[in-house]
């Protein structure tokens, strides 16, 4: 790198995606105009709406329209399948999904082994719009589908000990051609400290535009964690595990001087990206444009570039 299926009936599912998409983008610009909260009580979904005033899109000087879901589901990174990022979608189609279990295990006192139709049935579903940050510099804005992290580890009852969270992707060479291609540390993991994972604007997707998630998107279910480098946000977890110590971390492992635990999206690091669909180039944003959600998480660390 330089650089699943819900028994909810979506809304997308019975509105054709060009419309859905213009009445979002509507209901975006308007919500530009005044806060973000209104974004997700206006949210044509499941009837599920984001919690009340849940800070979303940040205005900005270029403002953000979604990026069209055949972008969102033919330009990916998901190196069990391909670096190729068009390639993915076909590669992946036919990756078993369901049945799919998550292991939720470590520093907790109900550790509990979910069924996707428990998790979708335990944490409902809401829609969260974000930006997602490519580390290679190009950007997309995501209409998700999908439930806060900290509800699925509440459920778990972390103890006093668990300071980090370790998730664990797919290891499957069967289905996953890249894993038996690449010699990578496979799978693929990541991490966040507690206080991250707990965070609000941090989600498990189980979908996105409305309908379950493809499998080139991570399905059944992937992290989502907008303030930093998508590589960060794993996608098809298997395992969650709360840890004392700082686990380690897939791209961490393969190139530590280039890809940080933490990994926020900085503009120290860039100063532009390219959102797919526009001409023009955008500068990134500090915590891509989460900053007032997120900054104090990190006060009083001096995160250098590439920490
Ligand atoms: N398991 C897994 N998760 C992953 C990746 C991957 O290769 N494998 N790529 C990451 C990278 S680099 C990015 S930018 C995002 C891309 O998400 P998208 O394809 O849904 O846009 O997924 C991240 N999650
Ligand atoms: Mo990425």
């Amino acid at each position: 790198m330089k650089s699943y299926s819900s028994n909810r009936v979506h809304s997308a599912e019975i509105t054709p995606e060009n419309v859905y998409r213009s009445r979002r983008d509507f209901i975006k610009l308007a919500g530009l105009a005044t806060a973000g909260g209104i974004l997700s009580a206006c949210a044509p979904n499941s009837g599920q709406t984001s919690t009340p005033g849940t800070p979303q899109l940040t205005p900005t000087l270029f403002p953000d329209t979604l990026t069209p879901w055949d972008s969102v589901t033919h330009y990916n990174n998901y190196y069990e399948f391909t670096i190729s990022k068009t390639d993915v979608a076909d590669l992946a189609k036919n990756f078993t999904t369901s049945p799919w279990k998550v292991q939720v295990s470590g520093l907790c006192s109900n550790p509990q082994t979910f069924s996707m139709e428990q998790i979708l049935a335990m944490f409902p579903s809401q829609e969260r719009i974000y930006r997602m940050r490519c580390v290679e510099d190009w950007s997309m804005v995501i209409p998700w589908e999908g439930f806060p992290l900290n509800q699925l580890m509440n459920a778990v009852k972390p103890t006093s000990e668990a300071k980090y969270v370790a998730f664990i992707g797919t290891l499957d060479t069967a289905e996953m051609p890249g894993q038996a291609a690449y010699n990578y540390p496979w799978p693929y993991t990541e991490g966040l400290r507690m206080d991250e994972a707990s965070h609000d604007l941090t989600i498990l997707a189980t979908g996105l535009y409305g309908k379950s998630l493809e499998p080139q998107c991570g399905a059944p279910i992937r992290l989502v964690i907008p303030w930093k480098y998508g590589y960060k946000s794993i996608k098809a977890v298997k395992k969650i595990i709360l840890l004392a110590e700082q686990p380690s971390t897939f791209w961490n492992t393969l190139s530590p001087n280039n890809y940080g635990f933490y990994s926020n999206v900085s503009p120290r690091l860039d100063a532009t990206e390219q959102r797919i669909g526009e001409s023009f180039r955008r500068p990134t944003l500090d915590f891509n444009g989460y900053a007032d959600q997120v900054a104090t998480l990190y006060t009083g660390m001096d995160l250098q570039i590439n920490s």
